[in-house]
């Protein structure tokens, strides 16, 4: 089949509703950081599972790649074309329904153009939880948090977008369907399918649907602004709050000086909490099946603990959802406070909890070697993973682009010396390419491009990704 042809046959497979003109194109085609631009021969926004099985089954005959898109809210380009006009982008926002939910067993069958604030609103709905959360959460979509395997700022209780699906429904390369939409919590019947294409970033199909596991909802929760003197007080402190909170901890979100004050700085109405200057910060939300009382008592309890150890130096309670929120926005404003003040070179790295200190401790003087920098250190501390970023000193003068990268390197180098990981939550998409085949075990690499080549011979899916 030749190109034309074929994609005349994708066309006529979505329908006019299906395709995005060019007047609309630009922002299917740049990413969400303007890191990546891109061009595509031709852009569809197929409405059904069987829609996206005839897109596929075409561009596999014609040999033409194909980029899955959901909502485009990635950091490392996983979901922009190559700039050729040789690839198909399919966005899956029009897969949108509810097909299922299921009280009793806990779950909730959704398609992948779901955006994810849709499905944490469709289970509250019935008085349920759907616990992945994270600031993009009005914009990305089901499928790109699984393709990603996206974590976000309650992963410490709940686990990554990995933990909380049971079943997938997959169109492979050459358009069959993979049917595993199975809401059973046990299922030793060989390989482990859905894992292969949670966090595949679309390299090895299109995911269309996801049976996602929702939990009862928390009746109360509390939530505090936390002051601490060093990166060891705060690793204490999570490990105490787990313990005599029963596992109620559900956020343990780390803010340093550097990045409070550029939110202070950029953000309007945003202001410091405490009245003196601290190091370290830590954002702690308990969830708890107990009623607001028992709650309150609770993180009262720990706190006072907390200061009587020496760990912690001031702190303050939110004493409402409208101070809740206010708390939670600083934390979850520093990417835009960034943005807002010029260039900057994100990292997103992960080590074990106990290595925390020591990654923080050593990072300053390997970058010290390299270039001036201002930090902007925060994260999902109880995660292990920290976005350590870094800014020039000043926004008018942007680092170089070989020293952005010496920079990079040396943070990555360090966390991998440390056990860890240079990419915790983010992904690899264009971005992280050469980290991975510099990082990666070796093989371990080597199994990752061997399912690869096995899934998809012809190395149409998200060509240029990941491999
Ligand atoms: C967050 O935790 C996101 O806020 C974004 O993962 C991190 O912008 C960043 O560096
Ligand atoms: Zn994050």
């Amino acid at each position: 089949m030749n190109v034309a042809s074929a994609l005349q046959s994708i066309r006529e497979v979505v329908g006019p509703r299906g395709l995005v003109d060019d007047s609309d194109a630009a922002t299917y085609l740049t990413d969400q950081r303007r890191l990546y631009n891109g061009e595509a021969a031709l852009i569809v926004r197929p409405a059904t599972t069987d829609e996206v099985a005839r897109v596929l089954r075409v561009c596999n005959e014609a040999g033409l790649g194909v980029v899955p898109q959901g909502g485009n809210t990635g950091y490392c380009g996983g979901a922009t074309p190559d700039d050729d006009s040789n690839q198909v982008l399919v966005c899956l926002d029009r897969l949108n329904r509810v097909r299922a939910i299921d009280k009793v067993g806990m779950t909730m069958t959704v398609e992948a153009g779901m955006v994810l604030a849709r499905a944490q609103q469709e289970a509250e709905a019935h008085d349920l939880l759907f616990p992945l959360s994270m600031g993009s959460e009005g914009s990305c979509q089901v499928g790109g948090v699984l393709s990603t395997n996206a974590g976000g700022l309650a992963v410490l209780r709940y686990g990554t977008a990995r933990d909380l699906v049971l079943g997938l429904e997959v169109v492979l390369p050459d358009g069959r369907v993979v049917d595993g939409l199975t809401g059973l919590r046990k299922d030793n019947t060989g390989y482990d399918l859905k894992s292969l294409f949670v966090g595949a970033e679309g390299t090895l199909g299109i995911i269309t649907a996801a049976v996602l596991k929702l939990f009862p909802r928390p009746r109360s929760q509390q939530t505090a602004w936390i002051a601490m003197d060093s990166a060891d007080s705060v690793c204490r402190l999570l490990s105490r709050a787990r313990r005599t909170s029963g596992d109620s901890v559900t956020s343990f979100e780390y803010i340093t000086r550097g990045s409070l004050e550029l939110v202070v700085e950029q953000i309007d109405d945003a202001s410091d909490p405490l009245d003196q200057r601290y190091e370290h910060y830590v954002l702690i939300e308990l969830s708890s099946p107990q009623d607001e009382e028992g709650s309150r008592a609770m993180i009262e309890a720990l706190l006072m603990e907390g200061m009587e150890r020496g760990d912690i130096v001031d702190g303050t309670i939110a004493e409402s959802g409208q101070q809740r929120d206010k708390l939670w926005r600083l934390r979850e404003s520093v990417p835009e406070a960034e943005r807002h003040r010029g260039q900057v070179i994100k990292h997103d790295i992960s080590v074990t909890i106990d290595r925390i200190p020591e990654f923080l401790a050593a990072a300053p003087d390997r970058l010290a070697a390299i270039a001036p920098c201002l930090l902007s250190i925060y994260g999902h501390i109880g995660d292990g993973n920290l976005h350590y970023n870094l800014l020039p000193n000043d926004p008018a003068k942007p680092f170089a682009n070989n020293t952005a990268s010496a920079l990079a390197d040396a943070i990555h180098a360090l966390a991998v010396e440390l056990g860890g990981s240079f990419s915790a939550e983010h992904g690899v998409g264009k971005l992280k390419k050469d980290a991975l085949a510099r990082f990666k075990d070796p093989a371990a690499l080597d199994t990752m491009r061997l399912i690869k080549n096995a899934l998809d011979p012809r190395g149409l899916m998200n060509p240029g990704k990941l491999l």
